[in-house]
């Protein structure tokens, strides 16, 4: 049994059954035990989280109102939302023989098996992530150079060390004292806090939005980029490339709204979807102007 975290609020509950979606059905394999952890979130987006999961028999769903209270220590900063810091606490979420749990972002995808990510051996960390390449964030983390800056949108978490080493505390404690300047709040913490007991992942674990543009990563050579983009298991929708809206020219905003076919949020149509749009969009690509690569084999049944 492969366990999940993923959080969410109301405003992103549909991403949330579209990449729970994507995860069971490009899984059929592996069995998962889903957690998701959010706060206010309707009646409505309760019920349909569960009908996403029951659809498939991979996989189960516990649902978790977390008590905002618990938040009040951690500072607000910049435009982020406290609830960004919710994965820190998965520890609770999860029985206390559970040593693993992926947590995952809702604006990824699943795209192929991440059985791989539960049947390693290693347990000599604390957290596991991927790197960002050229991260330019070392010393606003206390960083030392030789060790990569990791994307905080999925983590393999080791909760038998999260708990016993109190890592939450850990965490609190660095966020009080550079909240004027870490700019992004849990990521900045964890990679300031955890760069000497972390597992480095695969890119492939946690495709940001930059290996799809045509230009941002070419310093990272043509085969590097073609095999990340080729074997892609997670992808995942971070910045501004929202698939959501109509607008966006990423190659799997297909995929996006495929799952999202797959669960009850199926009548959702973009706020910026019209016939100007399409126009804009398809213009963009003639014209050359689209940064976005256009892909023809995507992952993901
Ligand atoms: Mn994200």
């Amino acid at each position: 049994m492969n366990h999940i975290l993923l959080t969410t609020d109301e405003n992103f509950a549909q991403h949330c059954g579209v990449c729970i979606v994507s995860l069971l059905k490009n899984n059929p394999q592996s069995e998962f035990a889903i957690t998701v952890a959010a706060m206010g979130l309707s009646e409505l987006s309760q019920v349909r989280l569960h009908q996403c999961v029951d659809a498939f028999t991979n996989g189960t769903l516990k649902l978790v109102e977390f008590a905002e209270e618990a938040l009040e220590p951690f500072p607000q900063i910049g435009g982020y939302r406290k609830n960004i810091y919710l994965r820190l606490w998965v520890d609770e979420f999860f029985a206390p023989d559970v040593e693993r749990v992926l947590y995952l972002d809702v604006d990824t995808l699943v795209v192929d098996s991440i059985e791989e990510l539960f049947t390693d051996n290693a347990q000599d960390f604390v957290v596991g992530a991927v790197d960002i390449p050229f991260a330019d964030s070392h010393n606003r983390c206390h960083l030392p150079l030789e060790y990569g800056y990791f994307n905080s949108g999925v983590l393999l978490f080791n909760v038998a060390r999260w708990r016993t080493e109190h890592c939450r505390d850990q965490l609190l404690d660095f966020l009080i004292k550079n909240q004027d300047i870490a700019l992004n709040p849990d990521q900045d913490a964890l990679n300031g806090v955890f760069y000497r007991d972390r597992v480095v992942l695969d890119s492939i674990y946690n495709v940001i939005t930059p290996y799809f543009r045509r230009t941002d990563y070419r310093k990272l050579g043509d085969q590097e980029l073609d095999r990340i983009r080729r074997d892609a298991k997670i992808i995942h929708f971070n910045g501004l490339a929202r698939p959501w809206f109509y607008s966006c020219n990423h190659p799997y905003q297909r995929k996006y709204f495929e799952y999202l076919e797959l669960t009850p949020w199926r009548e959702f149509t973009p706020p910026d979807k019209s016939f100007y749009t399409l126009i804009k969009k398809r213009l963009r690509v003639l014209l050359g102007k689209e940064s976005f690569i256009q892909l023809s084999n995507i992952k993901g049944v």
